[in-house]
């Protein structure tokens, strides 16, 4: 019998992705998104439109336990991977209170359903490297401490522990992922690899002049989701569930991913970037390191590309695209 995994937020980057890798291990897909996406293909479900076809959508939201409730006790899964969130952290200052209802209740809404309708199933939680915040020692590991800087952040640390009290209170196989930043051709445009990329594309071919950042000394682990999805089926083919980092062992800071990216343009940034100051956050996350030797010792995972590959793969992809768009009929 196939197995059957269920995703949330398979219509972002991450869950396209696991989307694609477990069909191709054999799998049964199921996702949940919301009712407005179906009626909209194009707009909302452009990551996994050519996969349409092989997956199985229901409606559901991370607002309606009972949504989710049905949907679990429908499909019924064998591996549940819930990455449905308000994930972008800068507007979970805007909004706190959404965000905070999404991306606690809503994983509370998941653990419980499926401890409800599927207690055999093996769980795995989106957690983050915002967990670390402000952080207490370089590189991060599993053992270091938290300190979230964002309503992002403390929204995860709660699913974090959530996620942890259903394993140790109800015996389910549940693990956390603290995966650090990850990129791809798919990253939605309000992230800032995905901001560089688009705007190094757009200069390049002459459809802008300039590209706002806000502060540029930040400093990120950034790794290829696609890389980091394949960790997350990998925790739960373990014997028995735990928590990883994933992270890549590089950091580099925003200036750092900009000059890469007009460089291999062939474009100078300094002439293109410019400061602004709205764009800084209340609070901010300065540096993020992940140690990832439980992931390689005990899943045997370890990132495939990395940070020059990364920069170059985005900024291909997006003027291939617009190149495409910008095409005469
Ligand atoms: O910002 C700085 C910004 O929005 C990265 C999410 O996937 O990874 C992501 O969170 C850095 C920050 O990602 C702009 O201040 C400067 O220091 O790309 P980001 P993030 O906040 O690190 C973690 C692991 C998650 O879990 C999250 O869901 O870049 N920055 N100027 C800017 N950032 C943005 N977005 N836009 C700017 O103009």
């Amino acid at each position: 019998m196939k197995k059957r995994a269920f995703i949330t937020g398979i219509d972002g980057q991450d869950g396209s992705y696991l989307a694609e890798f477990l069909l191709k291990k054999g799998y049964e897909v199921y996702g949940i998104v919301r009712r407005i996406a179906l009626e909209d293909i194009d707009h909302h479900l452009w990551r996994i439109k050519h996969i349409l076809n092989k997956i199985t959508l229901y409606p559901a939201s991370l607002e309606s336990y009972a949504s989710i409730f049905n949907t679990v006790g429908k499909v019924r899964p064998d591996e549940c991977y819930h990455l449905g969130a308000q994930s972008f952290v800068s507007y979970s200052f805007e909004d706190e209170f959404s965000t905070l209802n999404a991306n606690i209740n809503g994983t509370h809404f998941v653990l419980s359903a499926v401890k409800e309708n599927a207690p055999k199933c093996k769980f795995y939680f989106a957690a983050s490297s915002e967990m670390f915040g402000k952080v207490k020692e370089t590189p991060q590991n599993e053992d270091t401490p938290f300190h979230p800087r964002s309503p992002y952040g403390v929204s995860k640390v709660a699913g974090f522990y959530m996620t942890q009290n259903y394993r140790e209170a109800y015996n389910l196989f549940a693990c956390n992922g603290v995966c650090f930043n990850h990129e791809s051709p798919r990253r939605g445009f309000e992230f800032v690899t995905r901001k560089i990329t688009n705007a190094v594309a757009k200069i390049k071919l002459k459809l802008d002049k300039e590209l706002r950042l806000g502060n540029m000394d930040a400093k990120r682990d950034w790794g290829f989701a696609g890389d980091y999805v394949k960790a997350m089926w990998l925790m739960l083919q373990q014997d028995v569930p735990d928590d990883y980092v994933v992270a890549t062992g590089e950091t580099h800071s925003v200036r750092e991913f900009v000059e890469r990216a007009f460089d291999y343009a062939g474009l100078d940034w300094k002439k293109y970037v410019v400061i602004d100051k709205k764009l800084y956050r209340p609070a901010e996350v300065n540096l993020l390191l992940g140690d990832f030797s439980k992931a390689k010792n005990k899943l045997g995972w370890k990132p495939g590309v990395k940070f020059e590959g990364l920069v170059k793969m985005m900024v291909d992809s997006d003027i291939q695209r617009l190149k495409k768009l910008c095409r005469p009929l």
